[in-house]
């Protein structure tokens, strides 16, 4: 028996959704795990305990499996919280359609254009904004060209956000909120400066300047891919099977700027936190969360560890971990006021260390090109700007260095799912094989490195001095004698 609105009643009291079919309010761009697991929650809550039309309308961008599962299910999903004492489970309805934006972009169009939504929310992932991280401008490559230049339905995000823009203001369907969730610096910002240099070429600039705003958010909650066995767990605890089920740590944040021209749901009453500027929790968390997470997704994936909890044993890290938050993260950054980086810090690897959860190290890994700058290169210029060596910061950039050569301590082959990929391996290959030869190719990708740092000489002996080390003695050993 499959989970949708007629087998509620088999699913037990406690895991049944507070809310069903709510009028549609929002648009969310990017049906993932993250999303259903996050702002799914906290909008589910928010109707919950205040009320009002703010059901989303889920976009999946490519896939379409979980929109169908999700369509088949009348909307309905399941969110298992995961913690070494044991989980719960509990079922969503904040859910108010799903598109599949390959498939009919026009459909997505359409709804922004609809005088009911009044907030668009966006997990599309770093590269979907297709942003230069080093410059924040647009990188325009073929397919945005074409999303900008042509008539046919838009293939990529911001060409489906001008698209429907430009329809919305058509339509006069009112004012707008769009909701950068992605862990980008500033992603707010980010977000408008996008919108902003595509409006800017036709005439709905005054338009989106008028009637848009950009807040930004800091997201966070660890969401792992789902597993077989996630599904099972979920099955088991509903007593009906749920093919959209998403498996998450118990632990859940929202930081929000609060700029909203068509109203919102009342977030707070669901535990978010309202603020005029979310920019020193953004930092904070891409620094001393996300930048100490792709440390251990790095060298723990190199050492051959296939979980993030089981990296994060590899005797030596942990330490090394804490030296990388007090030593160079913490000196780098103003945190919010009232927290402390280190605690902060210790809370996350805490967090990291949930046996429950099953993180792959591959997949915190991924898209290294699109990650790096904002949670370990502005560590690394917030030294060198005040004169120090970064050293624990380096030796996660050198650890990336060893990841995207592909291979193992111990042989084995790792993939590399980056947007630079192939021209990552095309300047390692162009590269003599050594450690000079490969910081010196990498260093030259210009859309990761910038120039102050790419032709910085200390940071550059650093990073060959640790690459040399993880090259020649491997990841275990580099570590065990580090801290
Ligand atoms: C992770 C994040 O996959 C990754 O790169 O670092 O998805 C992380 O789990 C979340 O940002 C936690 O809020």
């Amino acid at each position: 028996m499959e989970l949708n609105r007629a087998t509620l009643d088999r699913v037990p009291t406690e895991s049944r959704p507070r809310i069903t079919a709510p009028a549609p309010g929002i648009v969310h761009l990017g049906l993932g795990a993250f999303h259903r697991a996050h702002q799914a929650v906290f909008t589910e809550d928010a109707m919950a305990a205040a009320g009002g039309d703010w059901g989303i309308v889920g976009v999946a961008p490519r896939s379409p499996q979980i929109a169908d599962a999700m369509r088949a299910q009348d909307g309905l999903f399941s969110v298992v919280s995961l913690a070494a004492a044991g989980s719960s489970t509990r079922v969503i309805g904040s859910s108010a359609g799903q598109l599949l934006a390959a498939a009919d972009p026009n459909a997505v169009v359409k709804w922004l254009a609809d005088p009911a939504i009044r907030v668009v929310t966006l997990t599309v992932t770093e590269k979907a904004y297709r942003l230069d991280p080093a410059t924040g401008r647009l990188l325009l490559d073929d397919e945005l060209r074409a999303d900008l230049e042509t008539d046919r339905p838009p293939r990529t995000i911001p060409g489906l956000l001008l698209r429907g823009l430009c329809a919305r203001r058509r339509a006069d369907a009112g004012p707008i909120a769009l909701v950068s969730c992605d862990n980008l610096p500033s992603n707010g910002h980010r977000l408008r400066g996008l919108v902003d240099q595509l409006a800017t070429a036709t005439a709905i600039a005054p338009w989106v300047r008028a009637n848009a705003s950009f807040p930004g958010t800091m997201v966070d909650r660890i969401v792992p891919a789902t597993t077989d066995a996630l599904l099972t767990a979920a099955a088991t605890a509903l007593g009906v099977r749920d093919r959209a089920a998403v498996g998450a740590e118990p632990y859940s944040a929202w930081i929000i700027e609060d700029a909203f021209p068509g109203g919102r749901p009342a977030w707070e009453q669901a535990g978010a936190v309202l603020t005029d500027d979310p920019r020193p929790w953004e930092t904070l968390k891409l620094r001393a969360l996300n930048g100490v997470h792709s440390a251990i997704a790095y060298l723990g994936a190199v050492a051959g560890r296939s979980t993030i909890a089981d990296a994060l044993e590899i005797p030596g890290l942990h330490a090394v971990l804490r030296r990388l938050i007090a030593e160079d993260i913490t000196p780098g950054l103003t945190p919010p006021s009232g927290v402390d980086t280190i605690a902060y810090g210790d809370e996350a690897l805490a967090r990291f260390a949930n046996p429950a959860i099953v993180h792959r190290t591959v997949q915190v890994a991924m898209d290294g090109s699109q990650k790096l700058p904002q949670r370990v290169l502005h560590t690394i210029k917030a030294r060198r700007d005040a004169g120090a060596v970064p050293r624990w910061a380096a030796l996660v950039v050198a650890a990336w260095m060893r990841y995207v050569q592909g291979v193992t301590d111990d042989g084995r082959s790792l993939p590399l799912d980056d947007p630079l990929a192939d021209r990552i391996r095309a300047r390692l290959a162009d590269a003599p094989a050594t450690p000079e030869g490969v910081v010196d190719a990498l260093l030259s990708l210009d859309t990761v490195f910038t120039p102050d740092l790419a032709d910085d000489p200390e940071l550059r002996t650093t990073l060959i001095d640790w690459l040399t080390a993880l090259e020649k003695h491997g990841v275990e050993p580099t570590l065990a004698g580090a801290a």
